[in-house]
């Protein structure tokens, strides 16, 4: 019998989505072998709006299950990597306690929306998308959610943090990963200076010298950085 050398995960969607960064981070701190198709989420093709039914990536496909349609599929990242963690237990990153998973979930859904919306949509998007479509990037809004809507967003971080490493559970988590990929979305147009936030900034150091990290991050820069060389000072 021929051996089938594709991986059983596929990734729908683009390393440049900090979503995707998250999967892809999970697969690799457990070692698990994954690959990225590429779709375009702005003009998706028709099947993939049938397993993304709110249109978004990142959504995975379990080959071992289904090849095609539905079955085999799951959108959103974080039931995807909840997925993951389940077939995949060993390194666990998600903690066993009940009250530090429920911490770490938290730290995961926050970073997913209020982190998401301040730093990929009040920053990421006004600069890159402009540039993307040829136009001036619209740094004054960029500037006004770096001074307005991410301070508040980090000083909820910097205190649950506390000044330790993780925040959760005393090791790795969810929860550190998803903060430092959507953070990281920012470190794509932007300088990031968190100097007011010792302990984010001591984690997010931290986090970017990991491959699981760093990996996914470098495949996001070599795209972006073709057409916006430097990041901005939003300061
Ligand atoms: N909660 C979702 C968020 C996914 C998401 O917002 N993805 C963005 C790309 S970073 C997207 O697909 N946007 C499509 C759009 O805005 O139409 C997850 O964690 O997977």
């Amino acid at each position: 019998m021929m051996s089938d050398s594709r991986p059983d995960l596929v990734i729908y969607g683009s390393p440049v989505s900090p979503f995707v960064r998250k999967v892809a981070g999970v697969c690799i701190a457990k070692g698990v072998p994954y690959e990225i198709e590429a779709v375009n989420v702005f003009d998706p093709p028709a099947w993939f709006r049938d397993i993304s039914p709110m249109k978004r990536i990142p959504v995975l496909r379990d080959r071992s299950v289904a090849e095609e349609g539905v079955a085999g599929t799951i959108a959103d990242s974080s039931a995807i990597c909840a997925f993951i963690e389940k077939k995949h237990p060993a390194p666990a990153l998600y903690p066993e306690d009940p009250m530090a998973l429920g911490e770490a979930l938290f730290i995961e859904e926050y970073a997913d929306t209020a982190l998401a919306m301040a730093g990929g949509l009040g920053i990421f998007r006004p600069i890159f998308f402009a540039i993307s479509k040829g136009e001036e990037p619209d740094l004054e809004k960029a500037r006004n959610a770096w001074a307005n809507q991410m301070p508040q967003i980090f000083d909820v971080l910097e205190a649950r943090l506390a000044g330790r490493e993780f925040f959760a559970g005393g090791a790795l988590s969810i929860a550190d990963i998803t903060v430092a990929c959507v953070l990281m979305q920012v470190s794509l147009v932007a300088e990031t200076p968190l100097d007011r936030w010792p302990a984010l900034a001591a984690h997010f150091a931290a986090m970017q010298s990991l491959e699981l990290i760093a990996g996914p991050y470098a495949a996001a820069e070599k795209v972006i950085r073709k057409a916006l060389p430097t990041r901005f000072d939003l300061t």
